[in-house]
């Protein structure tokens, strides 16, 4: 029996940015006794179904956007003769979906990283059931990802994870559901030795793959300290302190060594964090700046970020303490206005931010925003060739609607030309030419632009783009630039590198809250 783990992907452009953690952690869960699984991901090349025997064991993730060719996989794997396992966001959101669409044999709702080898085992056994809760893990046991299966002139950046949940409640996101508000962070010794079988390996750039690098603000302090709750504030401190270790420890590493993350903009005001990120050497990260509108602000519940002149100089702030920014914008609130697009990109260039994505409002299931439309849908529900708006991603790409939600004063053709336009301001040439003063070579301002381009045509090819003429023309177009961007992104592999010797630390007590993995229905086989 071999065990297969495929990251299913409709785009193949033979060379990707990021790893799928998500494959080398379950790598690493998988027993030892049924030798290494075969990694497949589709964001590199398709599946060659013609690998697969009868009796293997097909694992498959999906989120949201590729869950339809997720579906596919599972179809192919099950004609195959092949068992199939599905787990990540989608499923855990929707594990009734894939037995119906996708010829699943069992599903793993939440963490896989001890689910997954019980899953192998019960079916090595002949008894597997049907829904598997992989519940909410404590930090400590997440597993360290199988780097050594790793194709290594496949990927840019390879990511590590080093804290997952988000204590915030944006309108537009899940992962404070999915993943909970607690922080479930890993002890910095694993995640610098996780880094350091990287750099062995030839990787200098890492991205810092959390849902949100800064779990505990200034306001989350002051607010427990006000409020005498001493067992808060002890909390938020020790969480505070374990981030402050980590940056400390990442110091340490050799000094060519990149790190990227994603963090909200309350960051900006923490001065000692942000120095210890430069220290870190965490040159980047992606700050959810949404809408640069008050109003705008208020309709994804992120008040606790700023507008206008404001939210200009908090942007500033992380460049001032030698973090680059990768603003994020959302078009398509019901706020927007025709005259929000032109505002938003010049903001974003005044800023001074180094990258930015533009993206049009998609509802995804298990957010609050997902939530009020199926509400609104559900007396008449939009079908789209036979099949609920609300349930978009089993729509085919070629005729799935770019946008889902009717804006109340613009056509959503009007929305994704804006939108374009914004995207083509922002990755003018002079523009990109000008930003790349941020790096110090030659060869690295070119490697700038490469990458900025790169990052402008995959997402047209991804799925804002408004025909398939384009969408084919930028694929062709980003496989050759990913291919040569990847070469700047190359490192000497350091095999000689030492592991730290870690002080040994007292064990924290387990949280009652987590979830032990329990096995749930009938037995599916
Ligand atoms: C890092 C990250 C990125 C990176 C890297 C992506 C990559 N190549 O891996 C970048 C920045 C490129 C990115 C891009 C996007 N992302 Co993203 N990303 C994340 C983030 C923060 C962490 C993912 C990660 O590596 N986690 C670590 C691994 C170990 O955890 P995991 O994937 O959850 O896997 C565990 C379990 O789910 C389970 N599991 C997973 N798969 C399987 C399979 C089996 C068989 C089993 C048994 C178990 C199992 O076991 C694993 C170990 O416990 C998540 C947030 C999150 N909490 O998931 C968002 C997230 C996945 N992204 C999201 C989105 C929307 C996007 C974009 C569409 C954003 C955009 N607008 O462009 C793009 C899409 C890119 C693409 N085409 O895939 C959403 C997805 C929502 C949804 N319902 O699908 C999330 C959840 C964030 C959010 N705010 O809601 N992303
Ligand atoms: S968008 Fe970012 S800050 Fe908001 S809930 Fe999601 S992870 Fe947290």
């Amino acid at each position: 029996m071999s065990v297969f783990l495929v990251n299913p992907s409709d785009n193949s452009f033979g060379t990707a940015v990021i790893t799928p953690r998500w494959l080398f952690v379950l790598a690493a869960a998988t027993p030892a006794s049924m030798g290494d699984p075969i990694l497949v991901d589709e964001s590199i090349e398709q599946l060659d179904p013609s690998t697969i025997q009868a009796g293997d064991v097909v694992g498959i993730s999906v989120h949201t956007g590729n869950a339809l060719r997720g579906y596919q996989v599972g179809k192919l794997a099950h004609e195959r003769g092949a068992t199939v396992v599905y787990g990540g966001i989608h499923a855990t959101l929707f594990p009734e979906e894939p037995f119906e669409r996708g010829h699943a044999d069992a599903v793993v709702k939440g963490d896989g990283d001890v689910a997954w080898g019980q899953v192998l085992l019960d079916l090595q056994a002949g008894r597997a059931r049907r829904i598997y809760e992989g519940g909410k893990l404590e930090g400590e046991d997440f597993l360290a990802a199988r780097w050594d299966l790793m194709q290594t002139d496949k990927y840019m950046w390879a990511s590590v994870q080093t804290i997952r949940g988000c204590p915030k409640h944006c309108s537009f996101c899940s992962v404070w559901r999915t993943d909970g508000q607690k922080p479930r962070q890993r002890s910095f010794e694993k995640v610098i030795d996780e880094i350091i079988d990287l750099r062995r390996l030839g990787f200098r750039f890492i991205a810092l793959a959390d849902d949100n690098f800064y779990p505990v603000t200034l306001t989350d302090l002051r607010l427990a300290r006000e409020q005498n709750n001493h067992q808060r504030l002890a909390e938020l401190e020790r969480v505070r302190a374990e981030r402050f270790l980590l940056m400390a420890e990442l110091a340490k590493l050799p000094k060519d060594m990149v790190f990227y993350t994603q963090i909200t903009m309350e960051s900006a005001e923490d001065g000692e964090f942000l120095d210890a990120m430069r220290r870190a050497n965490i040159k980047g990260a992606l700050v959810g700046v949404e809408a640069v509108t008050p109003e705008g602000l208020k309709a994804v519940f992120k008040d606790f970020n700023y507008a206008g002149d404001r939210l200009v100089e908090q942007l500033q702030r992380f460049r001032e303490h030698g973090v680059h920014v990768l603003g994020s914008f959302i078009f398509g609130l019901p706020t927007d206005k025709p005259s929000t697009f032109g505002a938003t990109v010049e903001l974003a260039l005044k800023a001074g931010v180094t990258f930015a994505q533009f993206v049009m409002m998609t509802p995804f299931p298990g957010t609050v925003d997902f939530g009020r439309w199926e509400k609104e849908q559900s007396a008449n529900p939009t079908l789209v060739d036979g099949t609920p708006i609300t349930k978009y991603w089993l729509i085919p790409t070629a005729i799935r609607p770019k946008m889902f939600t009717p804006h109340p004063s613009m056509s959503s053709s009007e929305i994704s030309e804006r939108t374009q336009k914004v995207w083509d301001r922002f990755y003018e040439l002079p523009s990109i030419w000008k930003r790349s003063a941020c790096v110090p070579t030659l060869k690295y301002r070119l490697a700038f632009v490469f990458l900025s381009k790169l990052y402008r045509q995959m997402y047209a090819g991804t799925g804002i783009s408004s025909d398939s003429a384009r969408r084919k023309k930028s694929k062709t177009w980003a496989r050759w630039t990913a291919r040569q961007t990847r070469k700047f992104f190359q490192a000497r592999p350091m095999p000689e590198l030492m592991y730290p010797t870690w002080e040994p630390r007292a064990p924290r007590q387990k949280n009652a809250a987590t979830a032990p993995v329990q096995i749930t229905g009938a037995p599916a086989l």
